[in-house]
């Protein structure tokens, strides 16, 4: 019915290129079966990024698992910079050819995602971020795509599917659509206060008729104390000066003791909106700018061959492993083996890349989505958008 590979074919590695399949079947035929080892890294970052976080980690375990090779990865969430190697495939290269495409794909996309996520939670600080982007993607990848935003830093995501799936409640109040289909903003906020549970957080929208502080107001008289918050989707076209828009309704709302009402964003929002409006608002619902994050360009490159060290043009040979200074996190890459001594800040490094799967069989326990998360929003005090 829709156009996505179903799981079966991720896994036995018919979503790959073809030129992988055409190098096994060459290499079959003349018999040549070579132990090498290689490495997936980042030369550069999108958009300037200074650094990114790893996502995807646990979809890479389900699609190697069973499968003859070695695989050492960072945690995933681990935030890691440019050049350094997140992640070291080793095995017989017919056993696992096929498999680069699907890796890059869960390793590119997810990890985009994440840190976009993180970009827009580290803009916000202690204010919530939403994922509401699930909209502007195929149906069938949204629960990777909320999935990664939430482990990213997004406080919560709006999909039904996506919630399940991390085990969090989804976010999400009211639409235009329901307000033109109700009739008035008034009888909306009645009835959303009259029939949903009460443990749902009452966000008004403020946006769909008049200019949002006389309808704030409006949500204010209505709801009174079970308001928590009005939100703002103001299209584009009406938005001008929004932050006087916004310095309006607030002040409208605290003359006239509505102090407790907070202020809600969506619409067009990414991590630069986020530092902009952050004078007034107290939370963001954010949609395309995460779901459509660029990719990170992960490529998995050959560093050994039958332990011999060996890369192409462009690329350093030999396995490395990453250490990362526990006090001031200064990263650095050396040949694997070496001894990374002490920081000069005086900390320890800590070795970043660390088994995952050995011979086809998991080594690691998989974190919960939550447990990423907290491991990037720690992290994230150490790095600056
Ligand atoms: C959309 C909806 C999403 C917002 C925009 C994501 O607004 O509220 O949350 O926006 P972004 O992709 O630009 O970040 P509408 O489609 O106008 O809203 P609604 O369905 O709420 O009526």
């Amino acid at each position: 019915m829709f156009h996505v590979a179903p799981n079966e074919d991720i896994k036995s590695g018919k979503v790959t290129d073809v030129y992988f399949l055409r190098g096994v079947e060459i290499l079959k035929a003349k018999g040549i079966d070579r132990w090498v080892k290689g490495e997936v890294r980042a030369s550069v970052f999108p958009d300037d990024w200074g650094w990114a976080v790893l996502a995807g980690i646990e979809e890479v375990a389900a699609l190697f698992s069973d499968k003859k090779v070695n695989i050492t990865a960072m945690l995933e969430g681990t935030i890691f910079g440019a050049e350094q190697p997140v992640l070291v495939l080793e095995g017989k290269y017919t056993d696992f050819a096929v498999f680069e495409t699907p890796l890059l794909g869960l390793l590119c996309q997810a990890s985009g995602i994440a840190t976009k996520a993180a970009r827009c939670k580290l803009a916000a600080g202690e204010r919530k971020v939403y994922s509401f982007g699930a909209r502007r993607m195929h149906p069938a990848i949204a629960p990777m795509i909320e999935r990664n935003a939430f482990i990213g830093g997004c406080d919560g995501v709006a999909a039904i599917e996506s919630a399940e799936l991390i085990g969090e409640s989804p976010i999400g109040t009211m639409s235009h659509a329901l307000i033109l289909t109700i009739g008035t903003e008034e009888e909306t906020f009645r009835a959303f206060d009259e029939v949903i549970d009460p443990a749902v957080k009452r966000v008004a929208l403020v946006d769909t008729y008049n200019d949002e502080k006389f309808a704030a107001l409006k949500a204010a008289e209505t709801l009174g104390k079970n308001l928590f918050a009005v939100r703002l989707d103001t299209p584009r076209s009406r938005r001008g000066d929004f932050v006087k828009v916004l310095e309006e309704v607030r002040w409208e709302l605290d003359l006239r003791g509505y102090n407790y009402i907070k202020i809600f964003l969506s619409g067009g929002i990414d991590e630069n909106k986020i530092l902009e409006y952050n004078i007034y608002a107290d939370a963001y619902g954010v949609g395309t700018s995460i779901s459509n994050a660029p990719v990170v360009d992960f490529s998995y490159d050959l560093i050994e061959i039958e332990g011999e060290a060996l890369a192409k043009r462009g690329k350093l040979s030999g396995a490395k492993q990453v250490y990362r200074c526990t006090n001031c996190f200064t990263t650095i890459t050396i040949p694997e083996g070496s001894k990374p001594g002490k920081c000069k800040c005086g900390g320890s490094m800590s070795p970043l890349l660390s088994q995952l799967i050995k011979d086809g069989e998991l080594k690691r326990k998989m974190p919960k989505p939550q447990e990423i998360r907290n491991y990037v929003l720690d992290q994230l005090n150490h790095y600056s958008l």
